[in-house]
């Protein structure tokens, strides 16, 4: 079994309720578990910054999947609710993003995969819900609560509960 990190990201429609259909998504056919989820945070736009705030959290799974086949699993899981890559600008605004973080301590350097994540220790919008869940997780033999320190994390805001539950 894999420890993983899992980044979600949108800011068009109701994310939130995204996240929870992709959470349960990714999990129902049992290979990929559930351990921790983080609140959901309201964050600035990084990178194109002209659209509208974005909502994000991270979830810690475990998973028999290989890393190839949990990103065949997360990309489906994007297109099953309504994502269309085509479409969609580079860094632009987004129905959900799911977006592997770490993956153990695999590193991955090919065109469609890349592990750790390379924009992780850039991205407030990551390392904040990450490092509610696994602060002291080492990724690159960085500390996660180490990385979050040396970022601006003014704007992020923690959202309200959800209604629903744990998931
Ligand atoms: N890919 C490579 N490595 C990975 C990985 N570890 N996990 C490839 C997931 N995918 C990975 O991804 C493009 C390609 O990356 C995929 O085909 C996959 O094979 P994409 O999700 O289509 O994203 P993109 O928009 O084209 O580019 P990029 O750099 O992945 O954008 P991001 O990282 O998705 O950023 N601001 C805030 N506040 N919050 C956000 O969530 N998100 C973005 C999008 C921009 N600004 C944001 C946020
Ligand atoms: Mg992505």
């Amino acid at each position: 079994m894999a420890d993983v990190l899992i980044a979600l990201g949108g800011n068009v429609g109701d994310v939130r309720a995204m996240f929870q259909h992709a959470i349960r998504m990714l999990c129902e056919d049992g290979d990929i578990r559930l351990l921790k989820r983080s609140a959901d945070y309201r964050t600035p736009p990084w990178g194109v910054t002209d659209q509208p705030a974005f909502s994000n959290a991270a979830l810690q799974v475990e998973t028999s999947l290989s890393p190839h086949a949990l990103l065949e699993r997360t990309q489906a899981t994007e297109i099953t609710l309504g994502r269309d890559r085509k479409n969609d600008l580079r860094w632009g605004p987004r129905l959900i993003d799911i977006d592997i973080i770490a993956y153990g301590d695999v590193s991955v350097d090919e065109p469609d995969l890349k592990l750790p994540h390379p924009h992780l220790f850039e991205r407030a919008f990551v390392l904040v819900p990450l490092a509610e869940i696994v602060p002291e997780r080492m990724i690159a033999g960085v500390k996660v609560r180490d990385a979050l320190a040396k970022l601006d994390t003014s704007g992020i805001s923690l959202l309200p509960p959800r209604l629903s539950g744990l998931v």
